[in-house]
């Protein structure tokens, strides 16, 4: 039998992980055949409430749950962890300056990098899914030297699933009829979901469209403020989709992505498409044997050119004030 993979999970015992964890521990993330550890990080006043949510997951009999490990001190919990779901953040408050925000996102982001550089497996993957997911992630990344800088992604997948199912709704298809989705810079309302590159049924999804209206005054603002729509409706931020998002980045960055397809992930920037290096931003990126590459050599009009050049520059201006707060 293999031997377990250790999974670090932080905001254990809020909304997104209530349903992640228990999703991991069935399998969903490495496959059925994959036991795996439980090591969840939470903050103090919140390891009461994660006491309760391991008493489920012991509930669940969980055949390939091998073990928990909870704590409120990353240096332990992280120890010798092969992959790090990063979930838990500081939220916005109202009237909260960005700044403010990126500050203390800094404060959790920071040490939590140096922990993971300090104590992980040497074959550690990181994914940040607590917002600001693409700076918070480029902090961890800056903060865990010795981790190479690929191993730090940020999510944009729950951004590319939502602009598969808007498109499918409005072509009428199977969501499975689309490939090629790509949600392009930050996970913030400036994202760019990109349909000229994408395919439905084999042909040009913006061709069978036809329809620059819809594309520019429905489907771009609908994708990029969908959370919106569902703290309106539910009256709470998304959690079942966004664990969803995670566990499918997670599963195809280390079991690989199809062929003839790609997906969507905040990766650090290597200069592609002429987007900023040293920001994490989103591309279209394969998997094979565990590593992602940026799909080269798309063709980008200018529509998607300033689409893409608006959402990039919030990241570098993001990241020019965590650099000022001497966060990177
Ligand atoms: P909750 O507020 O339900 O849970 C967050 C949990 O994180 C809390 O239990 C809190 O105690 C814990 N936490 C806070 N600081 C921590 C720290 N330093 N170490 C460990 N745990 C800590 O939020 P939830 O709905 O689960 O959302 C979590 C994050 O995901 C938020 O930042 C949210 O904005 C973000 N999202 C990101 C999405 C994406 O696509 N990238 C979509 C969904 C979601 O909005």
């Amino acid at each position: 039998t293999k031997s377990p993979v250790k999974v670090a999970i932080t905001g254990a015992a809020g909304q997104i992980c209530y349903s992640l964890l228990f999703r991991i521990a069935s399998g969903e993330l490495l496959g059925k055949d994959q036991p795996v550890a439980l090591h969840l990080l939470e903050i103090t006043p919140a390891l009461k409430a994660l006491e309760g949510v391991v008493m489920e997951l012991d509930d669940c009999a969980f055949p390939l749950l091998d073990n928990i490990v909870t704590g409120d001190d990353p240096n332990k919990v992280f120890d010798g962890v092969n992959m790090a779901l990063l979930v838990g953040a500081k939220p916005r408050g109202k009237g909260m300056e960005r700044g403010d925000l990126l500050k203390d996102n800094g404060g959790i982001f920071a040490p939590q990098g140096k922990a993971l550089n300090d104590h992980a497996a040497d074959d550690i993957r990181v994914l940040v899914t607590g917002n600001p997911a693409n700076t918070n992630a480029l902090i961890a990344m800056h903060n865990a030297p010795d981790i190479p800088n690929e191993r730090f992604n940020a999510l944009t997948r729950l951004d590319h699933n939502r602009a598969i199912s808007q498109l499918a709704a409005k072509l009428d298809v199977p969501v499975t009829d689309i490939k090629k989705m790509t949600i392009w810079g930050n996970h913030s309302a400036t994202q760019y979901p990109d349909i000229f590159n994408c395919e439905v049924g084999g042909k040009n999804a913006a061709e069978l469209v036809n329809d620059q209206a819809w594309l520019a005054d429905t489907f771009i603002p609908t994708v990029a403020k969908r959370g919106a729509a569902i703290i309106e409706a539910r009256g709470l931020s998304s959690a079942a989709s966004a664990a969803n998002a995670t566990i499918d980045h997670m599963r195809d960055w280390a079991l690989g992505t199809p062929d003839g397809d790609w997906v969507s992930m905040s990766v650090p920037s290597d200069g592609s498409y002429g987007v900023a290096e040293d920001i994490i931003s989103s591309f279209p990126c394969t998997v094979s044997n565990g590593e992602y590459s940026i799909v080269q050599g798309l063709e980008i009009n200018d529509f998607s050119r300033q689409k893409i050049d608006a959402s990039v520059a919030e990241l570098v201006e993001e990241r020019d004030t965590v650099a000022e707060l001497g966060l990177i």
